[in-house]
């Protein structure tokens, strides 16, 4: 069964080329930021807690994300792999996704690094935060994010270099050409 963690700093094109896997793969597909963001729009209790992090440019506390990974997890019924998008983040999620899969008698496939330049994330994101209005896409919260990302997530590469997972992606270029890029790296596993 595949499961495949794609891996980058915000803006690398996790979430763009996921729906491209999806599409050719069949795989589910847990985003965590577009569940936090449907639970912000709903006006949730859990996405009142995540706004409060979001619009700051910080991560949502381990445990909280843990458990909402967890919950979505359960809800596929069918044998089909997932594309984690935006999970892990953090060396605790890593090792809580690890221990989730095994309970299942699975493990995580490969994790895909969307590697890109760091001026050209900042392109994307401020395009992003113009054309679509998501508030934490302006330069000031972009700038907090990139720093979450070098000191809490960053570390991941590693740690997935140490259990054989890790493959690098180029994430600059056309999407087709990064997509070729991936789906190579997929079929050869
Ligand atoms: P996410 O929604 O995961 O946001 P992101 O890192 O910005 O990536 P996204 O997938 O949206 O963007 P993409 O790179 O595809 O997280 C948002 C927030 O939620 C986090 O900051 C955090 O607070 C919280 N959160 C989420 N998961 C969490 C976790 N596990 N633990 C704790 N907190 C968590 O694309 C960016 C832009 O680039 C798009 O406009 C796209 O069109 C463009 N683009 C993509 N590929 C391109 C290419 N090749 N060339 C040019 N542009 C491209």
């Amino acid at each position: 069964m595949l499961n495949i963690v794609i891996f980058g700093a915000p803006g690398s094109g996790k979430g763009t080329q996921s729906e491209r896997i999806v599409e050719k793969y069949g795989l589910n597909h847990i985003s965590t930021g577009d569940v936090l963001r449907a639970e912000i729009k709903n006006g949730t209790e859990l996405g009142k807690t995540a706004k409060g992090y979001i619009d700051q440019g910080q991560l949502i506390p381990d445990e909280l994300m843990i458990d909402i990974l967890a919950s979505v997890f359960d809800s596929f019924t069918d044998s089909k792999g997932v594309i984690f998008d935006g999970f892990p983040r953090t060396i605790a999620q890593a090792e809580a996704l690890k221990n989730m899969l095994i309970a299942r008698k699975q493990d995580v496939s490969v994790m895909l690094d969307l590697d890109v330049p760091e001026e050209e994330l900042m392109t994307r994101l401020i395009k992003r935060g113009k054309d679509s209005g998501r508030a934490d896409d302006n330069e000031e919260t972009i700038k907090k994010r990139l720093a979450v990302y070098h000191s809490q997530t960053a570390p991941l590469i590693d740690w997935y270099k140490k259990e054989n997972k890790y493959q690098h992606i180029n994430g600059l270029g056309s999407l087709e050409d990064i997509s070729q890029e991936i789906y190579k790296a997929i079929d050869s596993l």
